[in-house]
């Protein structure tokens, strides 16, 4: 096993913040995989980065009318700042607009090229000759072949789900200017892939069959049973790293070329800060190259980028690849677009502090094999049962028992005692499970340990030994220090922050994985302990129905038909609708109300009564215009002074786009006057 590790995780695009989705399926665990790679004294880099090209950055700005910088310079702020809140320890957190990156990629792309690793192919492509512009697939919408959609997209149609090229599309348009898009030819350099699947099999299906995941082992298979085709490594775009090339003019690296070039030239920068060799991580054997990803980059982190790094010729190729399935939300996948997402920065203010709490609950149900869930009562049920019930209820009962009957001195015991060695195991089941990727069972193994710790309390019962068999009671205390200090360790590649006040507490330094493995004293008789204090706390019912309220707000907003239109109001009984008399009527009479620029002073005839209305309707209509109309009128609301005339009644009105003011009228205008209305 090597003693270096290069740990990526998928460079997010730069068009959002990130959400739960994205911890739970990505960053979190490699995280936690990074940690505990430092704590067994591996020369670790990990690294990630924006991902500030590609057709959904452009998007995104079109959609806000900015320009592609302003949204990656946005979001790019935005989710470091998440990363960084939550804990997870990159090295390096970069951005592929970096002028570094630019170098890199496009070195990078001039030895292939210099190689002859590329071919040029003439295609025919979509071409707005009005915005003078190529367009991307996504920047095409038709009619889906397949399902009839007149909105499907050039390479989706999100109705009926099925992938399409351009050329499928019925009558086809151009997003940018609304015109029928023409063909146009365009060159471009592509990468066989064809020619790298003797090497991919060997490597991959021969050489990676039981140790890579069986979900990605088996996707990379079916790519390469269907066989590889040549792909475009260069688009006609405006927006990306330029093609260093003379006769490339308006062509960018295709952003999956550049995308991943990103980790190389982050590590260049991190190594260039660090008195590093970025070499050593990526074009030396000795280094153990790891992509944490979501599944549906599986193709590009096992066989495009692979091939490109092999066409290269100085790059080692990935160790593993665990790939994530997809975490859903409250039983709904998880989408940007119809914001169904717990996003990270509001996690971090409504509840600050708690960040272990939700690295907890989301590598509990991290979807390693398949997809999961997550819900918010399940989050609160963690925390509160097991966060709060079993780990922190045992670390507390054992600092606060040191305090009362030791002063904080931790008491002699027996160092041989067989309770001990469960340590020893446990810290040997976590790094056995954490070196094959299996993060929930790590995180199990971490809490049954605090599991038999809590047991071994409440089976000692030193708070009762201590009267009558003292040396008893020391005992128990002495073992139950040793697995608290064990636990402070281990837990801290899942939970940093808790770990951190832990081993305060507990006044001990971080040690290496290895000691917790082999040794059995992990804190001497004599050593002395700080103040107690809670390490979590309970999460109330209102503050999950907060959460669960403002989901279902946003399920609220999804039915929307106009986003114009306000929410509901609060719901009220037929009884309380029936108080309420709505009546027809006629405006007989209309004034200007003097010094007042909104009012006019109406005669109404309710058929019941004729009775003054003071209604704010005079920028809307003249009082000619209104004389003669039939209106509908709320007639026993209590009559109010308006600038100093009584009215009487409401009349009914709506608003136009346009802001101006209408009547709600009968559409039938030979209604009588004083009819119910119901
Ligand atoms: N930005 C895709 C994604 O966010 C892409 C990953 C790049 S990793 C080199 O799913
Ligand atoms: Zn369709």
């Amino acid at each position: 096993m090597s003693n270096r590790k290069m740990i990526t995780a998928a460079l997010p695009y730069a068009n959002g913040p990130v959400h739960i989705g994205h911890l739970a399926g990505v960053y979190i665990p490699a995280d936690v995989y990074a940690r505990f790679q430092r704590r067994l004294g591996k020369d670790v880099a990990f690294i990630c980065g924006s991902d500030e090209h590609g057709i959904p950055i452009t998007i995104r700005a079109k959609k806000e009318g900015v320009t592609p910088q302003d949204i990656v310079d946005k979001y790019h702020e935005v989710i470091k700042k998440s990363f960084s809140d939550l804990g997870i320890s990159f090295d390096e957190y970069s951005r592929t607009t970096s002028k570094n990156h630019y170098e890199t990629s496009q070195d990078f792309f001039k030895v292939l090229h210099e190689k002859g690793k590329f071919t040029e192919e003439v295609s025919e492509q979509y071409f707005d000759e009005q915005a003078g512009e190529f367009l991307a697939d996504r920047y095409i919408v038709g009619t889906c072949p397949n399902c009839g959609n007149e909105n499907a997209y050039g390479d989706q149609c999100e109705k009926c789900g099925s992938t399409l090229s351009p050329s499928e599309l019925i009558n086809p348009k151009s997003m940018l200017s609304g015109n029928i898009p023409i063909l146009k030819e365009t060159k471009n350099w592509y990468l066989p892939l064809n020619d790298y699947e003797d090497f991919l099999n060997e490597w991959i299906i021969e050489g990676h069959k039981d140790d890579w995941k069986p979900n990605v082992y088996g996707q990379v298979k079916s790519w390469l049973n269907d066989g590889l085709k040549p792909r475009a490594m260069t688009r006609d775009l405006n927006w990306g790293v330029p093609v260093p090339l003379p006769d490339a003019e308006g062509k960018v690296l295709y952003v999956w070329f550049d995308a991943p070039i990103g980790y190389i030239s982050f590590t260049k920068e991190w190594a260039e800060k660090n008195g590093k060799n970025w070499k050593d991580y990526w074009q030396n054997e000795n280094s153990d190259l790891v992509h944490f990803i979501g599944k549906d980059n599986i193709v590009f982190h096992c066989i495009i980028f692979p091939a490109m790094m092999k066409a290269h010729g100085d790059y080692i190729m990935p160790k593993n690849v665990p790939a994530f399935e997809f975490l859903n939300l409250e039983n709904d996948k998880i989408s940007t677009s119809r914001n169904w997402a717990v996003w990270a920065h509001e996690y971090i203010e409504d509840f600050p502090g708690q960040q272990d709490v939700l690295r907890y609950a989301l590598l509990s149900s991290a979807p390693e094999t398949k997809d999961n869930n997550f819900t918010w009562k399940d989050f609160q049920t963690k925390n509160n049962s097991e966060l709060v019930g079993i780990f922190g209820n045992f670390i507390n009962r054992v600092a606060v028992l040191i305090h009362k009957y030791y002063d904080g001195i931790i008491p002699q015991g027996d160092v041989n005692a067989p309770e001990l060695k469960e340590i020893n195991k446990s810290a040997k089941e976590i790094s056995g499970f954490l070196e094959n990727y299996e993060f929930r069972n790590s995180l199990t193994a971490l809490m049954n340990l605090a599991r038999f710790g809590n047991q071994y309390l409440q089976t000692e019962e030193p708070w009762k030994t201590i009267k009558d068999n003292p040396e008893k009671a020391a005992q128990s205390l002495f073992v139950g220090a040793q697995i608290a200090v064990a636990l402070a360790q281990l837990c801290e590649p899942f939970m940093p922050f808790s770990s951190e006040k832990l081993l305060n507490m507990l006044n001990v330094n971080k040690t290496d994985w290895s000691t917790i493995e082999t040794k059995s004293v992990l804190i001497e008789t004599g050593h002395k302990i700080n103040e107690a204090s809670l390490l979590f706390s309970k999460i109330e019912d209102d503050v999950i129905e907060a959460q669960i309220q403002k989901l279902e707000n946003t399920k609220q907003n999804n039915k929307k038909t106009n986003p114009n239109a306000n929410p509901m109001k609060e719901e009220i009984t037929f009884d309380d609708f029936t108080k309420i008399d709505l009546r027809t009527a006629t405006i007989v009479e209309a004034e200007k109300v003097e010094k007042a620029d909104k009012l006019l002073k109406l005669t109404v005839d309710t058929g019941v009564d004729v009775r003054t209305v003071v209604s704010g309707i005079a920028e809307s209509f003249t009082p000619e215009e209104v004389v003669g109309k039939q209106v509908m009128i709320l007639l026993n609301l209590a009559p109010r002074k308006i600038r100093g005339i009584e009215s009487q009644g409401m009349l009914l009105l709506t608003t136009k786009p346009d802001g101006k003011l209408s009547f709600v009228t009968p559409d039938d205008n030979n209604v009588e006057n004083g009819i119910e209305i119901g």
